[in-house]
């Protein structure tokens, strides 16, 4: 005859891992979504909102909204663009997201796990001025702290102008949790 046994984790398993995700801290991280956005004539790009201010162990969502984005972190591994987020944070970049065909509304996720300031930004568009920043928790003095071109010896790409005066003080973001970018603060 044969005895079917449950599995290590049993029916009593489950149960304290339910009540731990219900009363834990895992259930405490949070999920925000940044629109990437081409308004309809062409003439605007822009990730709304344009800053964000989140909990370490939350992840952001940047959904494509319309045009053709991609949202890249400012790090060297990145094209060798100049390093705007913490030194040993994980990097990302979601390459570029086709929202209006084949993938309508495709989006692309990364979760936030050490403290401090992250610039990122459109590969299309870094030179219209499509970027974003996001703030994790108490941002302390790490590279997005830092002012543009900070590091001209380790000769990385450097922010465009129009890149750098969009972005967001982070006292700011920290004040309003999210900032919209500045031509949408008039619109609901
Ligand atoms: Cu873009």
């Amino acid at each position: 005859m044969i005895e079917r046994r449950r599995g290590p984790i049993g029916r009593y398993g489950l149960l304290v891992l339910l009540a731990a995700l219900l009363t834990g801290s895992a259930a405490a991280a949070r999920t925000f979504d940044v629109r990437a956005v081409m308004s309809k004539d062409g003439s605007r790009v822009y990730f709304d909102p344009i800053g964000l201010h989140i909990q370490p162990g939350d992840t952001v969502r940047w959904v494509q909204v319309d045009g053709y984005h991609s949202t890249t972190a400012y790090d060297p591994r990145n094209g060798n663009h100049e390093r705007r987020i913490p030194d040993r944070a994980q990097s990302w970049d979601s390459g570029i997201l086709l929202a209006q065909y084949p993938a309508k509304g495709s989006t692309f996720e990364h979760t936030f796990s050490l403290p401090g300031v992250y610039d990122y930004f459109c590969q299309p568009h870094e030179a219209a001025g499509m970027v974003g920043r996001i703030v994790v928790g108490t941002p302390g003095d790490g590279p997005g702290t830092q002012p543009f071109g900070y590091a001209p010896d380790r000769r990385w790409k450097p922010v465009p102008e129009v890149a750098q005066k969009a972005f967001p003080a982070i006292r700011l973001i920290m004040e309003k949790g999210a900032v919209r970018t500045p031509q949408l603060q008039h619109e609901r």
